[in-house]
């Protein structure tokens, strides 16, 4: 069978031409207009990124080289026993635009079982970390130490050319993936299990099984699965999400991809993009305690109520591109009503009602442009049911899949020759004689 490397050669040559055509044929047709509105609002619809692994349709949600969540859970092979996405086949997917087979699948959980190891020195850092600094910092900072041996770093300095970017941008990347597991178990046990041992690698486990048993979770195969398809559906969200984006800006410098990384997991770790799923445990948490047992939907009605008069957002409702309910969110339900120990969950029960109702309520608020939940309105309550329940921890397992897609696009943006990324920026002075001018 075709190894990943092999496949990936193969690929290139066919983007690089492409890419080839597309500026010399179409460099100055004009993909849209820039409005005032962009410019201080965020960057919110301007089209002005190139991203390979996914595209996002406001209405249809991602697609992932044009395969929706549904398709990838039809072709993507899951763990032996199993039937949920693997996410070492949804890299491979993202990485080469082909579906991996099972033993390619297979190969590529090995190989990332084997590189899964942390140097000392990043355990020991970790390791003196105060268990109040929160895991997300944490994670960020053992990503970056991480860079201590980065191949595409050493290379740079010993004067590498530009075609061989890609390959050390890709050896660079697959370490880091296949370390994440270890650097975001060994943050959990320190914070909240002190002084458990943490077990070694399974060289025969994939990528979450092993994430999952050094959590101290392996024995719980319904949540290893509930990991596997969560970690899989968050690996990409097309190029301008924050943490993504982060990464391709921090790259697109020559800093290593551990660094890019690295200050992506910081942009993850706000309350409006990643940390939201942490947010959203909380919010159902006070709304359960101060609702009681007996939650109407009007009592939802009015506790969502309460929570936009008081200045705050719905967390988990809204989104930068999306406009209708998240299909990521759809599929994390489905998980749940396939469950019965799910569907009668409170929590999850819960997350149902409230989504019964918010829509309505976000609409007559009429501030938001998507009243619809995102995936974050119930990724970390099936983790709370299952006894995760230490939500500040939450946007790690994010953290740990997001990377799939942020760097695949690294790969391509090296083997692709994308430059330095540098918008333009505009004081509104500057603006202001722009409009002013005849
Ligand atoms: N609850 C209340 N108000 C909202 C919400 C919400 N869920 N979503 C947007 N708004 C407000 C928003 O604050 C803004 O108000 P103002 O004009 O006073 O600044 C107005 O509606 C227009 O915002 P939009 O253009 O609809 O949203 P935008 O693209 O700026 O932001 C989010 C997108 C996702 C940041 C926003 O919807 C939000 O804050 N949602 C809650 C937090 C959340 O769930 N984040 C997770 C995103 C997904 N992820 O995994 O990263
Ligand atoms: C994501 O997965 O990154 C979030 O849905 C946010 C986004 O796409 O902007």
């Amino acid at each position: 069978t075709k190894s990943l490397r092999d496949t990936l050669k193969e690929a290139i040559p066919i983007k690089q031409e492409q890419l080839k055509k597309l500026k010399a044929e179409h460099g100055n047709t004009v993909v849209g207009d820039v409005k005032v509105d962009n410019i201080i609002g965020g960057m919110r619809g301007l089209k002005a990124m190139l991203w390979e692994a996914s595209v996002l349709d406001p209405i249809e949600g991602i697609r992932f080289h044009g395969l929706s969540i549904p398709d990838c859970q039809k072709v993507l092979p899951a763990a032996p026993g199993g039937k949920e996405i693997l996410p070492e086949s949804m890299l491979w997917l993202l990485l080469t635009g082909q579906v991996p087979t099972a033993e390619q699948t297979r190969e590529l959980s090995r190989e990332l079982a084997e590189k899964g190891q942390l140097p000392k020195f990043v355990e020991d850092l970790v390791d003196s970390f105060p268990k109040t600094l929160h895991p997300m910092t944490q994670l960020g900072m053992g990503v970056a130490a991480l860079n201590h041996d980065s191949s595409f770093q050493a290379a740079y300095e010993k004067g590498m050319k530009k075609p061989e970017y890609w390959t050390h941008t890709l050896e660079d990347c697959i370490n880091l993936i296949a370390q994440l597991p270890a650097l975001a178990a060994r943050i959990y046990r320190n914070v909240y299990n002190p002084g458990t041992p943490l077990p070694g690698i399974n060289k025969d486990l994939d990528l979450v099984g092993n994430y999952s048993n050094m959590l101290g979770y392996g024995a719980n195969e319904s949540l290893t699965e509930y990991l596997r398809l969560y970690i899989a559906l968050h690996g990409d969200h097309e190029g301008g999400n924050a943490s993504a984006h982060t990464a391709h800006l921090v790259n697109s410098t020559l800093s290593d991809p551990y660094l890019s990384y690295s200050a992506a997991l910081f942009a993850l770790a706000g309350p409006l993009h990643g940390l939201a799923n942490q947010e959203v445990l909380r919010w159902q948490i006070a709304m359960q305690k101060e609702l009681g047992t007996d939650i109407t939907h009007e009592k939802i009605k009015e506790y969502l109520w309460k929570t936009l008069k008081s200045g705050q957002v719905v967390p988990g409702y809204g989104h930068g591109v999306l406009r209708n309910p998240d299909p990521r969110f759809i599929a994390l339900q489905e998980f749940c009503d396939s469950r019965p120990e799910l569907k009668s969950s409170p929590i999850i029960e819960l997350v149902n009602k409230t989504f019964q109702v918010a829509p309505d309520v976000l609409k007559e608020h009429g501030k938001t442009k998507n009243p619809y939940p995102n995936v974050d309105a119930t990724s970390g309550c099936v983790l709370y049911h299952y006894g995760l329940t230490e939500f500040k921890y939450y946007t790690v397992i994010f953290g740990v899949s997001r990377a799939l897609g942020a760097l695949t696009q690294l790969v391509w943006a090296r083997a692709l020759g994308l430059p330095l990324e540098r918008p333009k920026s505009m004081s509104m002075d500057a603006l202001e004689a722009f409009i002013k001018k005849p």
